[in-house]
């Protein structure tokens, strides 16, 4: 990880024990596209390098959740080597299911033409493998090629909107990896969009608001919506609304205002997750964040009667939890609600793992559902090529009741596992926030660790 995150990581104490946006505290994540499959609501993002100074992006990443507070780190199952014709900046994604194949849409810089393009890469489940579906982009050729929103419509039609700072879109065929048609330029007015396109704006008119990037497009109660960051940049979040896939646009207004959240882009999808309805968004909170180190956030809100958005501001406490966490069951350690100082990594063998681990670091997961009794144990299964360490185990704060302590020792490798048991010090029924605090020595790496589970 990342040492500017977790030096600061470890000054934010305070805030962590309120907050859980942004969402994941282990690297910056950006341009949240969150989709909904079964039961699990999942994010696609980007992924800003850490000290950048600019949107040197290399890969795409997924987290899910159940309980929209506990988040699982899935990794990057997408990056630009897997695109053999991009060679730079992977930028804002979505991803969508149809016909139980999973199509996810992204841009990048392409060689083949020296300017942004959108490719698509496809996979049999919603955490990947993913592959390009076509050896080459499904458009291209232009810098405003960015930022693809899909939609498949009632009727199995499927669109694909993207552009900056024209808005274009094609109908996708059935096969989801190409179009019919030419490619649409939309027409920006100022009843659509609160502005004329770009290249008519007059330097002496106040509009409005106007389109500027990172379109969501989708449907619901019969409406079309149209959301993007507007206003150039700084950005806020405005949209519009139609009662076609194809316009024409009404210009609504805004719905996240322009806020000092570090960043000055901002980037939005929406789902509806276990009957309530969440925004998610970006911000540069993060500390060692900002414009070029972004982190996804997200705000629970309720559309109003007519369908149209209410105003959502930016928190740092975020959504309250919509289920509870089975401690009695394997739980990867990589699924949490907070953490400080603790990065991940992945392997083919292992997957995405807690990684980095100094004393004093911790992780917290929300709403663990310990039932009528409590446990009689606790294991993780741990990995270290130094010395171990502890894992203090702690009810709702760093300080808390001490539930386990687990000793891990030296395993011989990085990446050498063992599991580890330990008999729990105390009865914890109901439901509580559980604190993996990690101590030993001051200075080196202590362990790595895969999963954790309760007996
Ligand atoms: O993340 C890179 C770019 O910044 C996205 O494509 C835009 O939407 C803006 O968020």
């Amino acid at each position: 990880m990342n040492r500017s995150i977790l030096v600061a990581g470890m000054m934010s104490l305070s805030l962590a024990a309120m907050a859980v946006n942004p969402i994941v505290q282990t690297n910056y994540t950006t341009d949240p596209a969150p989709m909904v499959h079964n039961d699990t609501l999942y994010v696609y993002t980007g992924h800003d390098e850490a000290g950048a100074d600019f949107f040197w992006m290399q890969e795409w990443r997924v987290y899910s959740t159940t309980d929209m507070v506990n988040w699982t780190d899935h990794g990057s199952p997408l990056a630009i080597e897997d695109f053999e014709w991009g060679d730079d900046r992977a930028w804002a994604p979505q991803c969508v299911e149809r016909n139980g194949k999973f199509y996810f849409y992204v841009p990048l810089h392409s060689r083949l033409f020296g300017a942004m393009a959108i490719g698509v890469a496809v996979g049999d489940t919603p955490v990947g493998p993913f592959k390009d579906a076509l050896g080459h982009p499904l458009v291209d050729g232009s810098w405003d090629y960015i930022d693809p929103t899909v939609f498949v419509d009632d009727d199995g039609q499927a669109y694909l909107y993207w552009g900056n700072p024209e808005i274009y879109y094609v109908k996708l065929n059935d096969d989801m990896v190409s179009f019919s048609g030419d490619v649409q330029k939309v027409e920006q007015t100022v009843d659509g969009f609160g502005a004329p396109g770009p290249e008519l704006r007059s330097k002496d008119v106040k509009y409005k608001d106007n389109y500027t990037e990172g379109p969501w497009f989708y449907k619901r109660g019969g409406k079309y919506y149209l959301l993007y960051a507007a206003g150039g940049v700084p950005e806020h979040i405005a949209y519009s609304m139609s009662d076609g896939p194809t316009g024409p646009w009404k210009y609504m207004g805004e719905i996240m205002p322009l806020c000092d959240t570090g960043s000055f882009t901002n980037h939005c999808g929406v789902a509806d997750f276990k009957g309530n309805s969440y925004f998610f968004y970006h911000t540069g909170k993060l500390p060692g964040g900002g414009g070029f180190g972004r982190s996804m956030a997200v705000e629970q809100f309720d559309y109003n009667p007519d369908g149209t958005f209410p105003v959502i501001m930016p928190t740092d406490e975020g959504v309250a939890p919509v289920g509870t966490l089975d401690p009695y069951r394997r739980v990867e350690a990589e699924t949490m609600a907070w953490s400080s100082g603790i990065g991940v990594e992945q392997n083919a063998e292992t997957g995405v793992y807690v990684s980095d681990v100094h004393n004093g670091d911790y992780m917290m997961v929300k709403n663990v559902n310990f039932g009528s009794g409590g446990p009689k144990t606790f294991g993780a299964s741990v990995a270290s090529a130094l010395r171990g360490g502890v894992i203090e185990v702690r009810l709702d704060s760093t300080e808390g009741d001490l539930i386990a302590s687990l000793d891990v020792p030296g395993t011989g490798g990085w990446e050498n596992w063992r599991y580890i048991e330990t008999p729990a010090l105390a009865e914890v029924p109901g439901l509580h926030d559980i604190y993996f605090v990690f101590k030993g020595r001051k200075g080196p790496k202590l362990f790595n660790i895969d999963y954790w589970r309760f007996e």
